[in-house]
This record gives C-alpha cells, structure tokens and sequence, in this order.
C-alpha cells in the first residue's frame, strides 16, 4: 500500500455512503472498500453531493472518513447532473451512441456548482492541519482541478476519469472544450482506464490547446506546470468476490436457480440500464439465435438484470420501454405452450449474493457495451466462476476498456454487428470444457494481480511524483 505523508481530500459527484433499512453505511463499491486502508492510515475526508432529503451524517460507523455533503437545489441538479453531465457529456464521450444535447443554461449551472464543490472542498482543506493530496473522480467536476489549483497552489492535484476520453475530433465539437480541457490540465497527475484513452487526451490537447508540450507520459504546459497522465484501469476487489462466491448464501441462491433453469443452458447480462450497454442490440441478437436454431427453443434461457438508472432522464425512459418491448416480442414469439419463457428480465438491483449465484450459474456471460470505459461485471463474473471452479464463457465487447486486459480468453464481439453477435454466441456454446476451465483462470488471474487496490496505490503514486515535478 501507498505510504502518504498528508491526509486525502476525496471529491466526487456523490458521497460514498448509503442508507439501508438499519441505517446508514458505506457503499459497497470497490472504491470505497479499497479507499478503506489508505484513509485509515492518513485520514481523509471525501467530499459530495448529498442527495438525501434529510441530510448525510458527518460520519458512518464502517468507514472513517469524514464526510462533507454538497446541497444542490432542484434547478442545480437539472442543469449540471441530468443535463451537462449525463446529456451531452455523457453520450459525447461515449461515441455519440446517441446525440450529445448542447445547452448553454446547463453548461451554466456546471460551472456554478464545480465551484459549489470548489468552494466545498476549500473548507475542508482549510480546517486540515497538513495541505492535503486532492483526488478528483470523474467528468461531472473536470473543471475542479483548476478551481482549486488558484486556491491551493502548493496541493497536489489528481483527476481520475471513470468514462472514455474521446479522440479529438469529437472533443472539437464541444463549444466549452478550452474551459474543460484547461480545467483538467491544471491537475498534477491525470488518470485514465486505457493507454488510448490517454492518448487521446494527449492528442486533443495538443490539436486543440496552444503551447502544450507532449513529452512521453507528460504534458508540460507554457508556464511549465507538468502533468503526468496514466492509463491505471480500475478493477474489483478480488479477494472479496472470490469469498462471496461460495459462500453458504450464494451456495442456497445457486441452489435455487440451478433447480429453476434445470436443462437449460443460460446466457446473463447484468448492466445499469444504459444505452451505452447494448442491452438492445444483444436481445436482437438473442432474437436472430431463436429464428435461426429453432431447435436451441426450450434448450437455453437468456437472463437480463438491469439495474434501473438515470430516470429522470428521456433517453433512459425511452431505452427501458424500448428493452421491454424487445423483450415482450421475443417471449411473445418463442415462448412454447405449457413452458417456461425463453428471456427472464429483472428491472432492479439484486444483493451482491444473488448477483454471485447468477455469475455461478451463467453458461455464457455477455458483456457486450457499445462502448464502456472499462466495466467491472466482466471482471466480478471471472473471479467468482473461477473462485467456485465453474467453467461458464465470457462473451465481451471490443469496445470496453477490460477488453484489453482480457485479450483473447473472451469471446470478443463486435455488438453492433447484430448477427455476428448472434453466431458467437452458438460458437460460445461449443467451446470445450477444458479450454473454457484455463480462460477463466488465465482472466481471474489477470484481475487478482491487477485488483482495485493496485489501482488505488498506482493513482496516488502518480499523483505524488506529479506534484513533487520533474
Ligand atoms: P458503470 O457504467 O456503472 O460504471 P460497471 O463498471 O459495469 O459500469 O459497474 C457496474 C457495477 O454495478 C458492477 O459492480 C455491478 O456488479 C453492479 N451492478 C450492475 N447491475 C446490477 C444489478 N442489477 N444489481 C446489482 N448490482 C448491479 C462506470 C463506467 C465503467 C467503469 C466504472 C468504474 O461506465 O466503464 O468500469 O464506472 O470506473
């Protein structure tokens, strides 16, 4: 682990605490539980949006962190989260998967509420005795590390991006692409899943920013500020699904699901109900492998947990009644009389132990995003089938980040190639026993060495070097 001389300051759009029937805790991400020991260690403080109506604790009893909520109103929240963020920059770092929204009224209120956050930040910084090392998550605050550069400028400053960074061409589009990219740049170290998700940062700067230096892994600006820019792909924590996967709760859910989809070989997807997930384009898929194998009919089972997420949002409404068609059309067409129906659909978060048995119990597991900054449920699936000696097939996307880590052990897909998908999926099926057995251990391998606590260590370490320059 990282040996920190200062205390860390957090900064995210949301707090990491959640409050459950028998009150308040911590979330139960990777992040947090890798946060967990460093915060422990130096003391920290995390700093986010509280969206609960009757306010968030100063502290929980399972994480020692304090915890400084920003309030954001009715209006603040419309413009900077369910517009900016998730409207126009959401989709326009995504490929244009569907059209970015350019709105100057939200651009607006992002601007006022990072320096919301900004000013949020400053006085817990102000309250600390030792300067604090600041870590930024992700594209609703890119423009906080120059906010806070001009406030604290002996701080190091770090700057993680959960999502892609697009290629330039697609930055160029932005009207506020100086403010943002400037706003980033003010950073000692910037983080990213993907070498080419840093490059593409790199690239953009240098096409679109004058006086800007690209020397290897390091930007050094006109007035000599120094970035350095990592590719640090985050994972899981792995010890921790590999014990959740035979566990007695997990073992009595498996129990159940191997009773209910008895004969049947199952295909699973488990996303947030995102348009960036290709949820559509994989149960047309499902569709096509039905019309062309009639008799596959009876013989396999598609399941589809998704996670309700962003409702406020029209294109996310939208997506969910056009899922839900698909998925009346297909039970409506292949559904046998007297049987049970071909794809089981789950509107809803599942407890961590009933997403371990469907992990068990899955023959083929199809991760299949359009596009995806890197995506963890390739990862849990891996290290719980291989923890619990199952041999099931990952099918993955060539447009998520685990892709590269993955490399050939996958089943790679090109998800908009509907019927491509569809005959992968039937060779999914034939891949012998002992070969499925050695990919999964090669890709829980490559998770265990490379776990969410590595990713910790490797971002701080880069933020440290950062700041202490050449
Ligand atoms: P997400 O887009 O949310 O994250 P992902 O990385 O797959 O995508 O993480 C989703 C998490 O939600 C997983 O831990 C999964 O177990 C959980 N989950 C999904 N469906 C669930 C369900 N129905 N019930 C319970 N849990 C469910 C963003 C980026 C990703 C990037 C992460 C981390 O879009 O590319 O990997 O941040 O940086």
């Amino acid at each position: 682990m990282q040996q920190l001389e200062r205390p860390l300051v957090v900064i995210a759009n949301r707090l990491p605490v959640s409050r459950g029937p028998e009150g308040w805790h911590a979330s139960s991400g990777g992040l947090v539980t890798a946060m967990r020991p460093v915060i422990e260690q130096v003391g920290g403080a995390w700093v986010g949006w509280d969206d609960d109506p009757e306010g968030v604790p100063r502290r929980v009893d399972d994480f020692s962190c304090d915890l400084f909520p920003v309030s954001l109103s009715q209006a603040e929240v419309q413009g900077y989260y369910h517009g900016f963020a998730n409207r126009t920059i959401w989709p326009l770092f995504h490929d244009l998967v569907v059209e970015p929204v350019i709105d100057r009224g939200w651009w607006r209120t992002y601007a006022e509420v990072n320096n919301r956050f900004a000013d949020a930040a400053a006085q817990v910084i102000e309250e600390l005795d030792t300067p604090p090392m600041l870590w930024i998550q992700d594209y609703h605050l890119m423009l906080l590390p120059e906010l806070l550069r001009r406030r604290f400028p002996a701080s190091p400053i770090g700057f993680f991006l959960h999502i892609p960074f697009p290629p330039p061409e697609l930055v160029a589009r932005l009207p506020w692409r100086d403010q943002l990219l400037h706003g980033l740049l003010a950073a000692d170290s910037l983080g990213f899943h993907t070498p080419r998700y840093r490059d593409n940062f790199a690239s953009s700067v240098q096409q679109l920013v004058s006086g800007v230096t690209v020397m290897g892994d390091t930007l050094v600006m006109a007035d000599g500020h120094q970035i350095r820019t990592g590719a640090h792909p985050i994972s899981i924590d792995a010890d921790e699904f590999a014990t959740l996967a035979t566990s007695e709760a997990t073992e009595h859910e498996l129990d159940e699901l191997k009773e209910q989809f008895s004969g049947r070989k199952v295909f699973l997807g488990v996303d947030r109900l995102d348009y960036t997930k290709g949820i559509r384009h994989r149960l047309q898929s499902i569709e096509l492998l039905l019309e062309r194998r009639p008799e596959l009919r009876g013989e396999v089972a598609f399941v589809q947990i998704a996670v309700p997420s962003r409702d406020d949002v029209k294109e996310y409404r939208e997506l969910r009644q056009q899922v839900e068609r698909e998925v009346g059309r297909i039970n409506g067409r292949f559904t046998e009389p007297g049987h049970d129906v071909p794809v089981h659909y789950f509107y809803r978060s599942v407890p961590r132990e009933a997403l371990a048995a469907y992990y068990r119990l899955a023959d083929v597991m199809c991760v299949t995003p359009l596009k995806d900054g890197m995506n963890l449920v390739a990862k849990e699936f891996v290290t719980v089938q291989a923890a619990a000696g199952e041999a099931g097939v990952l099918m993955l996307s060539e447009f998520c980040g685990t892709a590269i880590e993955f490399g050939d052990d996958a089943v790679r897909c090109n998800p908009f190639d509907v019927e491509g998908q569809s005959y992968l999926m039937e060779t999914a099926l034939q891949i012998d026993d002992d070969d499925r057995r050695g990919r999964i251990a090669r890709m829980a391998d490559a998770v265990h060495e490379r776990d969410v606590y590595r990713w910790v260590d490797d971002e701080l370490a880069d933020i440290r070097r950062g700041s202490e320059g050449p």
